[in-house]
């Protein structure tokens, strides 16, 4: 007799205290919110879902030691104990000397931005991010992408999509020179990419390059534990490493970093700046001050910092960050039993539906990937996001962008939801996918000036 062979189970490293009750919605109730939220999933009221994939992005679940660390809150206006608990958190477990704590990431790419950004400078990075690049442009400066052309393909399984191409790099040093360039940045997870890692070996061959010519590395840290996850499993030399080991040496290689808390540092919200340079950190610490709070709070209470810092240390364990990744990579697999067309390899932080290939008769400036974000929301009252043509934008000069992936996200909150829900997830697209020759595309009647996929409203193209 054959038996199916036992698959070691990425089970949760944790139990289940308290639950949220979900309001179930019909197709009648959820064609109405839909309706009134213009076809944006960002205009959705939260009321109106059932399973909400929108974001990773503040939407984790405390945990029982994290609750406790709030009644810890030391709110005084200076000086926090809790600030100083942070700031020993993030330089032993992350490594960089310096913290200034903002209300979250792009508090911290704000201040960054402004600090070391001329006008007319050049900022190379592995694929560019939302806000990541606005901060840049609004510094004066050009963001150009030095990611490896295999990020930029759904079905190319390259274990480290995440990677810089260094060609591409030194050809952009030699065109404009080193002293235009104030530093790379680097993600680790490149978000844009569908969660894709950067290698040790690509980073410290970018630290080898880069300290030839003097220019600094900023690496956005928001899903660091994710990145170190993959290089433990898909990196020679790593798989006896502890992800803690892993996420120190990745920063190593960095001048500083910005971090967006609300992501693997499993707080709803929360972020900071860390540098080594202690120039750079007097600015910035005297900066903060006029954007975001006093350099000890940086617009957080002070339970906040500390929940970030317990929750900084549930994040580097590694039961934790295989878990979770295990969790996605459930439901990507699910997905790809019915077919639906993802981003291959699967990302650490949630499934990109490839939506150029999903609804391959509506054209790019027709919204693909918002019209399927829309549908699938109407199919079971389950939330995800557009990141495609809308996320991408305008350029300065009022062009669109138009990139390469058109995706939609299902982005998994941490520590939030079963492995029914992700059943139920999969088999919503899978029934979208069943009947997507029917679907039609969108028009764009409002756009926002910036960040537009947050508040654009679209309406429905004729049948
Ligand atoms: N990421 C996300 O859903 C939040 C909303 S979309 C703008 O993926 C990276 C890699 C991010 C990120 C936010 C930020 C900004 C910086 N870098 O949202 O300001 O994924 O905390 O961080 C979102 P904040």
């Amino acid at each position: 007799m054959m038996h199916t062979p036992i698959k070691k189970s990425w089970a949760e490293p944790y139990k289940i205290k308290m639950v949220e009750l979900l309001k179930m919605t019909t197709k009648a109730q959820r064609k109405k919110a839909l309706l009134e939220a213009g076809y944006n999933t960002f205009l959705l009221r939260s009321e109106d879902l059932y399973i909400d994939l929108l974001t990773d992005s503040g939407t984790s679940a405390m945990s029982d030691h994290q609750w406790a660390g709030m009644m810890l809150g030391d709110e005084a206006y200076a000086g926090s104990r809790n600030f100083y608990h942070l700031e020993e958190v993030v330089r032993n477990i992350y490594g960089y000397k310096y913290l200034v704590p903002t209300h979250q990431g792009r508090g911290a790419e704000n201040i960054l931005s402004k600090i070391l950004i001329k006008k007319g400078d050049i900022i190379p990075g592995n694929m560019y991010f939302t806000t990541t690049r606005l901060h840049q442009e609004l510094a004066g400066g050009k963001f150009e992408d030095i990611i490896i052309d295999e990020a930029h393909d759904p079905e190319n399984e390259f274990p480290f999509k995440g990677n810089v191409d260094l060609d591409k790099l030194e050809k952009l040093i030699k065109k404009h020179g080193a002293a235009k360039i104030p530093y790379i940045s680097i993600a680790t997870s490149v978000n844009m990419a569908g969660g894709q890692p950067i290698s040790m070996k690509n980073l410290k061959e970018l630290r080898t390059l880069t300290n030839k010519h003097g220019i600094r590395i900023i690496h956005d840290m928001t899903r660091v534990a994710e990145n170190a996850h993959f290089i433990q499993q898909r990196e020679k030399g790593y798989q006896h490493k502890s992800i803690r080991d892993i996420v120190k040496e990745i920063n190593s290689y960095t001048d500083g970093a910005t971090m967006s808390a609300k992501k693997d540092a499993l707080v709803n919200i929360g972020g900071f700046l860390a540098v080594n340079e202690w120039d750079v950190f007097e600015e910035a610490r005297n900066m903060v001050v006029v954007y975001e709070g006093l350099h000890t709070y940086g617009g957080l209470a002070g339970r906040d910092m500390e929940a970030m810092a317990i929750g900084i240390m549930e994040s580097i364990n590694d039961d934790h960050i295989h878990a979770r990744v295990g969790q996605v990579v459930y439901l990507g697999e699910k997905m790809i039993s019915y077919g639906v067309p993802i981003v291959k390899p699967i990302g650490g932080h949630g499934i990109f539906v490839d939506a150029k290939k999903f609804l391959p008769h509506i054209p790019q400036d027709q919204f693909p990937a918002q019209t399927l974000a829309a549908e699938v929301y109407l199919d079971s009252g389950v939330r995800t996001m557009e990141r495609g043509v809308v996320s991408a934008g305008r350029k300065a000069n009022g062009e669109n962008y138009y990139p390469k992936l058109e995706l939609v996200r299902f982005t998994i909150p941490r520590r939030v939801y079963t492995q029914a829900h992700m059943d139920v997830i999969a088999e919503s697209t899978a029934r979208v996918y069943e009947r997507r020759h029917k679907i039609n595309g969108l028009k764009m009647i409002y756009e926002p000036k910036y960040l537009r996929f947050f508040q654009a409203r679209f309406e429905q193209l004729p049948k």
